[in-house]
């Protein structure tokens, strides 16, 4: 890191213990995973940097400007509308749910059958260890799966400051006003904490710094149909993962260079695997930083991930709001039409993400898929079953993998990893 932050970070109440143990296993684990791949892109320099000022000099940044009165909002999930949060000035940031942390704890307030995703938020609470949670002004919860939905009760007593939003389940008319309802709703709420009107202005100017950003992911993941692929699926994962977490149009201009220099390298044949590797998708739960453990076994046994079925990927990226409307009400609709086609597990029933899945493998040109589900994530293991019908019939051969964020089972999940790749060389 740059500079030394322990006052910043004292400052935002961490536990300057546990939170250098936190940095020392992200420091190694980066370097093992990220480090050590070769042919990696130049562009990649920007988010390696990124990543490691990312308890650093990005949060200075945000305090910075929470020093000039703006505000900083912290979310769990890609249905909370960045676009209103931009429109006053504020930033969004996704909050620490990658890693296994203050697990003991945890477990004294969730059941131990609770999903890796919602411990970790819990105990990067409870360990003093995310400084996006503690400069956060405003916390977004969801009542999307159960888990979420309970598990934000308890929340509320550990932060003073959660606000949580309802959710359609069903993708009905009646979903949809719910959804309409709870965004007219936040909108209110962020434009109370941060005291600015949104006008049709401020709100056009939202949707296009968020739409840029989702114009340069599309960028990104379009190029990975190529053979060779120009890029390893463990570092467009990685974009992926700091667009929760970077300036926004600063990040869209480092993709869009990085897009750059990838143009070339495919016209130069240029790839980071040979031509014919296997080729696989993930598809599933979310992976936030630092879960990096399955892309990691499957590139290093083989085979290249040319795109990711999820959250932190093409599903929460794939479509851009319409910007063409002129007044607030329009452009909210345009928002609200933006999110009701996130095809997320919580919806039933949810044939979109079936024939989503589908025709990603098709376009990356993907020889299997592995379905990544989380252990006691209802939603998502629930759907792998109709998801690997989905795409046997469509004979496309697929792996389900359900796991946490241990380390226990990297060796049999490899030999597995590697059988399956094996099948579809
Ligand atoms: S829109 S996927 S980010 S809810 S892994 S906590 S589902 S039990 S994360 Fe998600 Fe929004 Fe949906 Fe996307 Fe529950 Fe499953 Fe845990 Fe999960």
């Amino acid at each position: 890191m740059s500079e030394d932050y322990r006052g910043m970070w004292e400052n935002l109440g961490l536990d300057l213990v546990a939170h250098d143990a936190l940095l020392e296993v992200l420091g190694t684990g980066y370097g093992d995973i990220y480090l050590a791949q070769n042919d990696r892109p130049e562009g990649m320099g920007y988010f390696d940097f990124v990543m490691s000022e990312v308890h650093g000099l990005r949060i200075k940044e945000l305090m910075d400007e929470k020093a000039a009165g703006r505000k900083v909002i912290g979310s769990f999930c890609v249905f909370v509308p960045e676009e209103i949060v931009r429109a006053t000035d504020a930033t969004l940031v996704g909050l620490c749910t990658g890693a296994d942390f203050a697990t003991d704890e945890v477990e004294t307030l969730l059941p131990r059958n609770t999903c890796a995703l919602i411990k970790s938020a819990f105990g990067f609470k409870l360990g003093k260890a995310c400084p996006y949670l503690e400069s956060a002004d405003m916390i977004v919860g969801e009542n999307t799966c159960d888990g979420k939905k309970k598990s934000y009760e308890i929340f509320n007593e550990l932060v003073p400051n959660l606000y949580v939003m309802d959710l359609p389940q069903v993708k009905s008319v009646e979903g949809r006003a719910l959804l309409k309802a709870e965004y007219l709703r936040f909108k209110e709420a962020v434009e109370q904490l941060t005291g600015v009107t949104i006008d049709a202005e401020r709100l056009k100017s939202g949707i296009e710094i968020v739409n840029n950003k989702r114009k340069a992911i599309h960028r990104l993941t379009g190029l990975r149909k190529a053979d060779p692929v120009p890029i390893s699926g463990l570092d467009a994962l990685l974009a992926n993962q700091i667009s929760f977490y970077d300036d926004p149009v600063r990040f869209t201009e480092s993709v869009n260079k990085m897009c750059d220099e990838l143009e070339q390298r495919i016209e130069k044949k240029e790839g980071v695997f040979s031509e014919k590797t296997p080729r696989i998708l993930i598809s599933g739960c979310p992976m936030a930083v630092p879960n990096w453990k399955l892309p990691w076994i499957i590139e290093t046994s083989g085979a290249v991930i040319v795109g990711e079925e999820s959250c932190v990927g093409e599903r929460g990226a794939r479509n851009l709001t319409d910007d063409s409307r002129d007044t607030v009400e329009e452009l909210m609709e345009a928002i609200v039409d933006r999110y009701f086609q996130v095809d997320c597990a919580i919806f039933t029933p949810n044939p979109d993400r079936l024939e989503h899945i589908v025709e990603m493998a098709r376009h990356y040109k993907a020889d299997g898929v592995i379905h990544y589900g989380l252990q006691f994530c209802q939603p998502y293991l629930m759907e792998a079953m109709p998801v690997e019908k989905a795409l046997e019939e469509k004979n496309i051969p697929t792996l389900r993998i359900d796991t946490d964020y241990s380390m226990e089972d990297v060796g049999q999940l490899k030999t597995r990893v590697e059988a399956f790749i094996e099948l579809i060389k």
